[in-house]
């Protein structure tokens, strides 16, 4: 039976304005590209892995590889990443990525194979699944998404925090006498010899975004020809836990953590030229 608090107030609809009659005036320069699901994120405002999956998906489409290009999805907040990327895509167990990564670039090796993870799921319960693709060269490119924290389980010290820096399981912040120095993920993947291209980059500008991109459609480029893993480290904005606006953490990421982090490419290919 229908309760007084259950009936709505009636709705005041007021006439819309008319919509813009100029589109024809203006030449459009950007757009979801069309390797992307057309549909709303879960992700919070000013998070990085939104932005980052557009870079891959427009590399995909620009390379023209949509219906051979398979990525496979962590645990954390990209767990969903699949919804969002018009691809093939497997689900891995927390960390497993690199291992399931591993089983169909071997069975479909003219396929591209990428994993996108975050740091908790790859420098933590994935290290070693990681470090043994890498060190075995499998042909794949890996997107390491470095947020500092364990996002989506509500910030949790991850391998990559930073030294001081405050997390709901290390609330006087990280002291690296008690937890280590935060891991620095590239540079270990970048000694092993499978590794064939190794770059730190970030999407906290313009100028980082393109930076990114290229390092992206290098790596996609790589792998079409046969040349080893690909190591892509992300230093990624996370608004929610960092409990920063989208703008600062833009500027915490040049302030702080690219200094713990260095941007630029770590291990690339005699003969090419560095990203920058
Ligand atoms: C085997 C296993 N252990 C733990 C979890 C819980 N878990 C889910 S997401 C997550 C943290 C993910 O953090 P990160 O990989 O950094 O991704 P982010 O959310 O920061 O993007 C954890 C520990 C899980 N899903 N499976
Ligand atoms: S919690 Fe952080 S990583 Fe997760 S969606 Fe929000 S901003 Fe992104
Ligand atoms: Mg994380």
């Amino acid at each position: 039976m229908q309760t007084e608090e259950m009936i709505l107030p009636e709705t005041k609809v007021t006439e819309l304005p008319e919509a813009c009659s100029h589109e024809d005036e203006y030449e459009l320069v950007y757009q979801r590209p069309s390797t992307m699901v057309d549909t709303t994120m879960h992700y919070c405002p000013g998070c990085a892995h939104s932005l980052v999956h557009k870079l891959i998906m427009e590399v995909v489409q620009e390379m023209d590889i949509q219906e051979k290009t398979i990525g496979i999805a962590p645990v954390g907040c990209s767990v969903f990443a699949y919804d969002y990327m018009d691809i093939d895509m497997q689900e891995a167990a927390h960390g497993r990525a690199a291992a399931v990564a591993t089983a169909v670039k071997r069975l479909m090796p003219q396929h591209y194979v990428f994993t996108y993870q975050g740091d908790g799921d790859l420098a933590a319960i994935g290290i070693a699944e990681t470090i043994h693709a890498v060190n075995r060269g499998e042909n794949i490119l890996i997107v390491f998404m470095n947020n500092a924290v364990y996002g989506m389980t509500s910030g949790q010290m991850a391998p990559t925090t930073l030294t001081g820096m405050k997390t709901t399981t290390s609330p006087d912040g990280r002291q690296n006498e008690m937890y280590g120095a935060p891991m620095k993920i590239a540079e270990l993947m970048a000694q092993l010899p499978g590794a064939y291209f190794v770059t730190r980059q970030a999407v906290n500008n313009a100028g980082a975004v393109r930076h990114t991109k290229k390092a992206l459609l290098n790596a996609f480029k790589y792998q079409q020809q046969h040349k080893g893993t690909c190591f892509v480290e992300i230093l990624a904005n996370c608004p929610s836990n960092w409990k920063m606006t989208p703008l600062e953490t833009s500027h915490f990421i040049d302030d702080e953590m690219s200094h713990a982090f260095p941007l630029g490419d770590i291990k690339v290919p005699k003969g090419d030229l560095k990203i920058f």
